[in-house]
């Protein structure tokens, strides 16, 4: 039987991975970064293994929405300064592009327009190149005790791999350039003030609040769900005209591709049955 060398170009079992571990539960898929020895760090074998899991799970009808957190104290310490940096210094450009497409591949492209929700749980350390996959999540919940820091200044770099990119989406402006100028590093609360997550809440109660905001997702109509987070990433390079011409070319798709037909249900409950009020509720989605 042929023996898989171990190094660079083994590759494991479908479905196992050495940088990531997937537990799923309750329609629910938490992705935990694995590597707590060196803080999460994103390295080129973490980058690899990472497309492969969004892969993996994008076409798995038993999740419904996807969480993504860390091993340990760590969200993810960024990108791994031995194994992304340093190792690749010598590569050509187009091995190094390689390795850098690799990262950008799931910490944006994949994640960005990914047709599930997805929430990101900063567990603990946030730095530098964890702010992309961070904000490419539709939602990110932290704990108050998290830390926080575009800690590029404190080694020499300018935030690059689309963090600043990203960083100019969602954080005050000001805000913004005070962490990349300053390499500061924040908790929590501060995340929440600047526009970076939506909650932060003790380390305690972390988990609970990801699990119900990932459940209220889960009651949702998927096919609405994917359309409406997808056209709001996407609006945001186009003038109005074209956003609007857009946004109904995008309305008549959702409701054509619903399986549920929400729309038809949503409409009868409230106007003929008056069974719902939806200002204040969501359609039986059973009914
Ligand atoms: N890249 C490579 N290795 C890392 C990284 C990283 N980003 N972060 C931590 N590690 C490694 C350490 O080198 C150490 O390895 P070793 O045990 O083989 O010596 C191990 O993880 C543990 O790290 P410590 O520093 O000992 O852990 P501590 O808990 O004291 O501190 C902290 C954690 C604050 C996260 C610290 O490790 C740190 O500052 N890391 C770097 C954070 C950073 O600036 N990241 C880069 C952002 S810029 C970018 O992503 C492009
Ligand atoms: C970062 C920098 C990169 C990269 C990915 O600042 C992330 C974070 C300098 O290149 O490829």
């Amino acid at each position: 039987m042929d023996q898989t060398p171990a190094g660079a170009n083994a590759s494991s079992p479908a479905g196992t991975y050495q940088t990531v571990a997937i537990e799923r539960d309750e329609r629910i898929a938490w992705v935990t970064l694995n590597r707590p020895e060196k803080r999460n760090a994103m390295s080129p074998t973490m980058n690899r293994e990472m497309l492969e899991v969004l892969e993996e799970l994008e076409i798995d009808d038993s999740v419904g929405v996807v969480v993504l957190t860390g091993a340990g104290d760590s969200f993810t310490a960024g990108m791994d300064l031995k194994e992304y940096f340093r190792e690749t210094d010598q590569a050509s450009a187009v091995e190094k592009t390689r390795i850098r497409r690799a990262a950008g591949e799931w910490q944006w492209r994949k994640l960005r327009f990914y047709p599930k929700p997805t929430i990101a749980m900063v567990n603990g350390w946030c730095f530098g190149g964890a702010f992309t996959p961070l904000i490419a999540c539709d939602l990110a919940i932290a704990a108050d005790e998290a830390t926080f820091g575009l800690s590029e200044i404190n080694w020499g770099i300018i935030p690059a791999g689309n963090v600043t990119r990203a960083l100019a989406e969602v954080m005050h402006h000001k805000a913004a350039l005070y962490y990349i100028m300053t390499g500061e590093p924040f908790g929590g609360q501060i995340a929440v003030q600047t526009g970076l997550v939506n909650e932060s809440v003790p380390l305690e109660k972390l988990r609970e609040r990801t699990r119900a905001l990932a459940k209220t997702l889960l009651a949702k109509n998927p096919t609405v769900l994917r359309q409406a987070k997808n056209t709001f990433k996407r609006i945001g390079v186009m003038d109005w005209d074209l956003a609007e011409d857009y946004l109904s070319a995008k309305a008549e798709q959702t409701a054509a591709q619903d399986p549920e037909k929400g729309r038809n249900k949503g409409m009868a409950q409230f106007l003929d049955e008056k069974s719902i009020r939806p200002g204040l509720q969501g359609y039986r989605r059973d009914a």
